[in-house]
Formats: structure tokens, sequence, C-alpha cells
């Protein structure tokens, strides 16, 4: 129990260090030398690839032995993805990090992946390269927000989407088919040079997870949720939006316009009052599912970014 309970400090901790990009000009210059590391970590992870494959039976991953025949490396494997382009450590060279997808996930409620700034119940096991495993909670599922991780989690997590939950008559509940599979972080994504209790400093991870659930979050409780009032590019990178240029992030802004209304008013007049509303991207646009916004004079932009209308 002390392990777990000092694990999820320090994963929660250090990663709110590492990957809240408001928070980084507060802390003095880290002197250690997060770039060359990267290209270490490309190496053992690399290696780790070449002797290691997916044994779907046992639904783990295996050390490929003298004995070992048949079997596709997981750097053959076409089931091996990555993410590059993921930015960390003000290093100049961005980060590239893996997952290996066992389930998409079916997403019932139609929520889709979570963005780095969403929740997730999730089940996990982490482990070194060498396979020793340093934490695992494969039972009883917890809610991690992915603001709060380390950075590679919250990157990884994103492409996996919740399973189907069932209600016993007891209240007690379960979930099956949840996105499950692996991700591979270097180093930089994970605890970096600070070693943790069981993690050496400079350990690159890997975690096999499962996505019970995906919980969108709304931080400025204005109905809209933040995962489409912020701009993520391909690698889950963030980029913030100010609409009405007034200093204040959308996602935190709660009258995105300025226009005097509240967007939660502008949102509920606009797409009626059934909640929660459930918002989408078209052609880069944001819109309510399902709704064609007839009476909004701009097309397709929501009258909560329209300062012209309410
Ligand atoms: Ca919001
Ligand atoms: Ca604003
Ligand atoms: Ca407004």
């Amino acid at each position: 129990m002390m392990k777990k309970s000092f694990y999820f400090f320090t994963l929660t901790m250090l990663a709110f260090i590492a990957c809240d990009d408001d928070q980084t000009n507060r802390f003095v210059p880290d002197p250690y030398d997060h770039e060359s590391q990267i290209a270490k970590d490309q190496d053992s992870l690399w290696v780790y690839f070449e002797e290691h494959y997916y044994n779907a039976t046992t639904d783990a991953i295996e050390f490929i032995g003298a004995e070992t025949t048949d079997v596709t490396p997981l750097s053959d494997d076409q089931n091996l993805d990555s993410i590059v382009g993921i930015q960390a450590n003000e290093t100049t060279t961005d980060y590239t990090m893996y997952f290996y997808k066992t389930n998409e996930g079916t997403d019932p409620d139609a929520i889709g992946y979570a963005s780095t700034v969403d929740s997730v119940y999730v089940n996990y096991t982490g482990s070194l390269l060498n396979g020793y495993v340093f934490d695992t909670r494969p039972e009883y599922p917890i809610w991690f927000s992915l603001s709060n991780v380390v950075q590679g989690w919250a990157h990884g997590i994103t492409k996996f989407k919740g399973g189907d939950k069932t209600i016993m008559a007891d209240g007690d509940f379960y979930y099956e088919n949840a996105g499950s599979g692996f991700i591979f972080l270097p180093s930089g994504l994970g605890y970096k040079n600070n070693a943790q209790s069981g993690i050496p400093g400079n350990s690159a991870l890997v975690f096999h997870i499962k996505v019970n659930q995906v919980q969108l979050r709304d931080h400025d409780l204005d109905l809209v949720p933040s995962k489409y009032e912020i701009d993520f590019d391909a690698a889950g990178n963030i980029e913030l939006f100010d609409t009405d240029g007034d200093g204040v992030s959308d996602y935190l802004d709660r009258d995105d316009d300025n226009d005097g209304a509240l967007t939660k008013d502008e949102v509920i007049a606009e797409y009626g009052p059934n909640l929660p509303i459930v918002f989408d991207f078209v052609d880069g646009v944001i819109v309510a599912k399902g709704s064609a916004s007839p009476q909004n004079p701009n097309g397709s932009i929501p009258n909560y970014k329209n300062e012209g209308a309410q």
C-alpha cells in the first residue's frame, strides 16, 4: 500500500512539473542535458522492440528467447505505432513515443478519445524495459486527470477509447471492451533523470493500460468541453485559443466572445436544453452534434464565439 500511494504522489507531482507549460518559467533552468538523452532512449526502446513481441494469448509483451519461434518482434509489428513531434523539456528535438493498441475501445457514449487535459478511469501496470514491474493496478481502476500525470501518459492515453460499462443490481459496475494496449515512453516523457522508488533515473517506461472510461473536462463550466476550446496538434501538444483577445484562454473564459452573454447561456439558447450537448469538429469548426445551427447568422460559427449573435 505504501508503494502505491508513493507512486501516485510521484506520478502526479512530477508530471505536474513536467507538462504544465504555464508553470515552466517559474522553475529555475534545468541543467540536465535532456537533448542528448533523447537519442539514448530511442536506442534503448528500439532494442527493446527488436527483442520483444506481443503475445496475444497472454496479452503480454514477452522476450524473444532462443526457443521462441514464429513471432514478430515489435520492431516489425504493423500494430506498433508512434506519436511524433511531442514537445517537452524545452529541447530543440521533439520527442517520439510509441503505442501498441490491442483493443480500440467501443466508446459507447461517443465521447471519442480523451485529450491531454481530460480524465480517464484506468487500469495499468508500469514496468522498466528489463521487465521489472514498479507499480501495477490490474484490478481496481483509478481516475487520473491527464493534466497531472507524466507527459507520455497524457499523450499515449489519447490513442485509446473507453469501454462498455455495466452496472449490476447491487450498484457495483464493471467494464468490457475497454481501449487497451501498451504505451512506451522515453524517459524525457516519463520521470526524466529523476529516480523514483523502483525507477532509476533516465528510464524508458512501458505501461500496459486499459482505459475503461473517458471523461471530458470542462474547466470553465461553460458546457463546452475543454477539448474543444483548446487546439491540439497531431502529437497532442496544446495551443490555447483566445477568441476575444482578452488574455483569458477560451477554456477558462466564461464569455468567449466578450459580448456580455455567458457562453453557457449562449450554448443553451443555440443548441437547446438537452444536456450534455455533444460537440464535434466539422471542417475544422466546432459544432454541436446533430445541430445545423439554423439560427446562426454566421453559418457554422457558434453564437458563443460570435459577438454579433446571442
Ligand atoms: Ca469549457
Ligand atoms: Ca478570452
Ligand atoms: Ca458570450
